[in-house]
């Protein structure tokens, strides 16, 4: 136990361990018999009250101080049996079975799997497990399993002792963390309206439960987390009416004992041009409805100058609904009421909140700026802002001059052998600015919302001296696979990140497995599955992959769409890519998850996304401290600060790694690339757990399977040979090392301090009656359920230990 813990030993930090062979909970008294304790005890008797309120009360790390002495002293009953199982599961959910599990099923084809799912599917059993993966359909309707009384029967529980449940998976990863002070990432995959979004809310919710911080605060802080950014980052699709428009990796820190101290949360590839264009039956993001929705039911559109007959046009739906879709929505107002208490629980002031404000209304305002063109004898290629009321509403908002803001987005400098000239611009062209300037606003505001909400939920400067270190849960919920009937740029960037996500599930489910026993020389049969690599390096590979050659193109300004399709053919030799003859500026990609064929129009003005630098210097002008703020970094990066330096991820196989590109100036060489990379790197330090979110249907239909769907959707993720490596492999591999200082007290004293021996090792396995286990060169295989077996006999054993952990000021001398 102790050398589990040295992570967190630092100078003024030591643990104390009173092991004895307790029959019961220790009482008091055995602790005051311990010599520290005695000394303590001794000389500061509030302390020993205290104590004594922490035993009988059983409360879960407690905080002692002792001013008089000059130290504090954390307790912490380590899995000890405080957390009463209540008796409810026969009245919520019934009980676990062996089905729970495909790989219990004796026969393993894909129309057994089926059927089985499909049968658990209509009794309401949306989760089962792959050994320790687990298979969540999505129910389409709300189900009562969620309840805090849910999170006190998943605590610490054995997993055969209840049905499947997201909970089961949050719990092992936190107590994951917690016995082995080691990250964890859990990893949620599937197709857009699988569930991602939902799983994740409920992981946080599970989460926070077991992170039991005296802080209340810092837990509803957390909580609103998820709704504040999705607000800003999530929109209605024609698949999913809460559609992640970007990819969100956020991390729970956690004290050493287990408390949640704070959180992180990192963006990634915002869709940003969805600000200013939404494809057929699709919605601009909700935050721009929940605005416009709550500011006219508190009047106060004029206070943020918006038109209050006809919605803004970025908000207008195209498809001739009106006004009153949008004002008359009690859903709308609710969620702005419901945002506007997200930033006030998480910390924002007013003053930052009104800012916010201001910068939406201002982007829905430049909506409005229209062009017209001046035709006179000399110039045709100039234009003007024959309205002046949008254009003076943006400018008042953003604190700028409107005659400065007119002149940005009309006219452009150009320096030409030392002179700057002014040049024009047509009506295209400033209508390209306008939106650019509103792309670049929301993109910035959003990763200054993230950023500022990674500043307020930094763990508490007090706890982080006190334990100078912690450990993370991250959950990973990205945007998933997506399908139109037209898909362009946004979507082919969307299926790169989830061909990374899948690559990532291979590696860690087949490939290093495989290579392991290989290494070791352990005999374990291979299991075939589709591997995706060759479509990553399709994608990624330098010069010639197709992010590349986009790249290339884009940088001559005379290139089209159609210079650029036919560059991807011509160069593009593999399998996986085709152009299809009788649709025009078109091309095909096989994903790992299907077909897709992609229009490349506007591929290359979208992957440029540039912000002339005339405007970047009017917006830098604002009188406003948010907008100083947001265009005072530098022009090319408006996202997360993606960076891969400082970890090893450039020595892990499960990246596809290649070189970053020397100067990044493009959305896909940049944010693809740099991002990926970024986001792929945290989360290989951690141990991961997946979640493999399925629709049994694309009608968002309750209680509705659909067989072909399900299928569809198995044999891309691979989960029939996922079945079959889990039934037949080892998926947890420990060194001998590890194993014995991990679980040496199933087998030996506390002192005895054994050799992390193989010999030890195997005593070990003995002594807690493991069975199907085996033995590499240098490490021990188990199968998913013996690490669960172990951990509980270490459970069981450390139940009779009481651990103290002092941070004295030399107290103790
Ligand atoms: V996307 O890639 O972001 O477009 P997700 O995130 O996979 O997608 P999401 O979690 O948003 O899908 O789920 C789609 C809808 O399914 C939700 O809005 C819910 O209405 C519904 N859903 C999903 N999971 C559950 C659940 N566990 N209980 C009830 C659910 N409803
Ligand atoms: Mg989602």
């Amino acid at each position: 136990l102790v050398s589990n813990q040295k992570k967190v030993l630092s100078g003024v930090t030591f643990w104390l361990c009173l092991i004895k062979d307790f029959e019961t909970r220790p009482s008091v008294t055995h602790l005051l018999e311990h010599p520290f304790i005695k000394q303590a005890h001794g000389k500061d008797m509030a302390l020993s009250q205290q104590l004594s309120t922490l035993i009988h009360e059983q409360q879960d790390d407690c905080h002692l101080t002792s001013p008089h002495l000059g130290f504090e002293l954390t307790t912490s009953w380590l899995y000890s049996n405080r957390h009463e199982r209540i008796n409810t599961r026969k009245t919520l959910i019934i009980e676990s079975s062996p089905d729970d599990d495909l790989v219990n099923l004796e026969v393993l084809d894909e129309e057994t799997i089926i059927k089985h799912l499909s049968k658990r599917y209509d009794e309401l059993q949306i989760y089962t497990y792959v050994g320790d993966i687990l298979i969540a359909l999505n129910p389409f309707q709300n189900l009562s399993i969620y309840s805090p009384q849910f999170s006190k029967l998943y605590h610490g529980a054995k997993r055969a002792d209840n049905p499947p449940h997201i909970f089961a998976t949050a719990d092992a990863a936190y107590q994951g963390m917690v016995t082995f002070c080691k990250d964890q990432c859990i990893i949620i995959s599937g197709e857009s309206g699988a569930g991602k979004t939902e799983s994740a809310h409920l992981i946080v919710q599970h989460l926070t439960f077991l992170g039991k911080a005296n802080n209340r605060t810092l837990r509803e802080k957390i909580l609103q987390v998820n709704p504040l950014v999705e607000a800003f980052g999530n929109a209605c699709t024609a698949i999913n009416d809460n559609s992640s428009r970007f990819g969100k990796y956020l991390e729970m820190k956690f004290t050493p004992t287990g408390a949640v101290m704070g959180a992180k949360i990192s963006e990634y590839l915002l869709e940003k041009s969805r600000v200013i264009k939404q494809a057929t039956g699709e919605k601009n993001f909700h935050i721009f409805y929940y605005i416009y929705a709550g500011l006219y039911h508190q009047e106060k559109l004029k206070n943020y100058r918006l038109p209050d007959k006809k919605p803004p046009r970025y908000i207008e739906n195209q498809h001739g609904k009106v006004m009153q879709d949008i004002t008359s929505s009690e859903l709308y107002k609710e969620q702005f009421n419901a945002i506007q208490d997200c930033f006030r629980i998480i910390g924002f002031t007013d003053q930052e909140v009104n800012s916010v404000y201001r910068i939406l209304c201002a982007i829905l305002n430049t909506g409005n700026i229209e062009f017209t063109a001046i035709t006179s004898q000399h110039q045709t290629d100039k234009s003007e802002v024959p309205n002046a009321e949008a254009l003076g509403n943006t400018a008042a908002l953003l604190c700028i001059g409107p005659e400065e803001l007119q002149e940005a987005l009309t006219s452009h400098c150009v320096v030409t052998r030392g002179e700057t000239i002014i040049r024009t611009n047509t009506v295209d062209k400033a209508t390209d600015v306008r939106d650019a300037m509103s792309k670049a606003l929301y993109g910035r505001l959003f990763s200054w919302i993230v950023n500022r909400i990674n500043a307020l939920l930094q763990p508490d400067l007090n706890i982080w001296l006190v334990y100078k270190s912690g450990m993370n849960v991250g959950i990973l919920d990205i945007f998933g696979f997506e399908n139109f009937k037209r898909n362009s740029f946004e979507q082919l960037c969307i299926n790169i990140a989830n061909e990374q996500i899948q690559f990532y599930f291979n590696q860690h489910i087949f490939a290093l497995e495989q290579m392991e026993y290989q290494r070791e020389g352990v005999d374990a049969s291979l299991v075939e599955y589709e591997d995706n690599r060759p479509i990553l390096d399709m994608f990624l590979q330098k010069p010639m992959g197709l992010l590349s050659l986009l790249d290339e193109e884009s940088r001559f300004p005379q290139a089209t769409d159609q210079t650029l399709v036919d560059k991807f053919e011509d160069n593009l030799r593999y399998k996986y890519f085709w152009r299809p003859k009788r649709v025009e500026l078109c091309f095909g990609i096989q994903h790992y998850a299907g077909k897709v064929l992609y229009s490349v129009n506007g591929f290359l003005e979208k992957n440029r996304d540039t912000l002339p630098a005339d405007v970047v210097v009017v917006l830098r002008t604002s009188e406003n401290k948010l907008l100083q703020q947001l265009f005072s970094s530098p022009l090319t990066k408006t996202g997360n600060t993606a960076t891969t330096e400082g970890n090893d991820a450039h020595n892990n196989p499960c990246l596809v790694l290649f070189a970053p590109p020397p100067s990044p100036r493009f959305v896909s060489s940049m944010c693809w690339q740099y991002s990926l990379m970024d986001l792929l790197s945290k989360m290989v330090v951690g141990q991961p757990h997946f979640v493999r979110c399925i629709k049994p249907n694309d009608d968002r239909q309750a209680l509705r399977f659909c067989k072909e769907r399900v299928t569809a959707q198995l044999r891309y993720t691979g989960i029939l040979e996922t079945v079959n490596i889990r039934r037949q492999g080892y998926s947890h591999r420990v060194l001998f090392e590890e194993f014995v200082n991990r679980y040496y007290y199933l087998a030996f004293r506390a002192h005895q301090m054994p050799n992390t021996s193989k010999e030890n090792a195997v005593a070990i396995l003995e002594r807690a009656k493991l069975e199907n286990w085996v033995l590499g060169k240098t490490k021990v295989f188990l199968k998913y359920y013996h690490v669960e077996q172990l951990n509980l006999l270490l459970r069981e054993v450390i139940a009779r230990v009481v651990v103290l952990q002092a941070y004295t000021k030399g107290w103790l001398g």
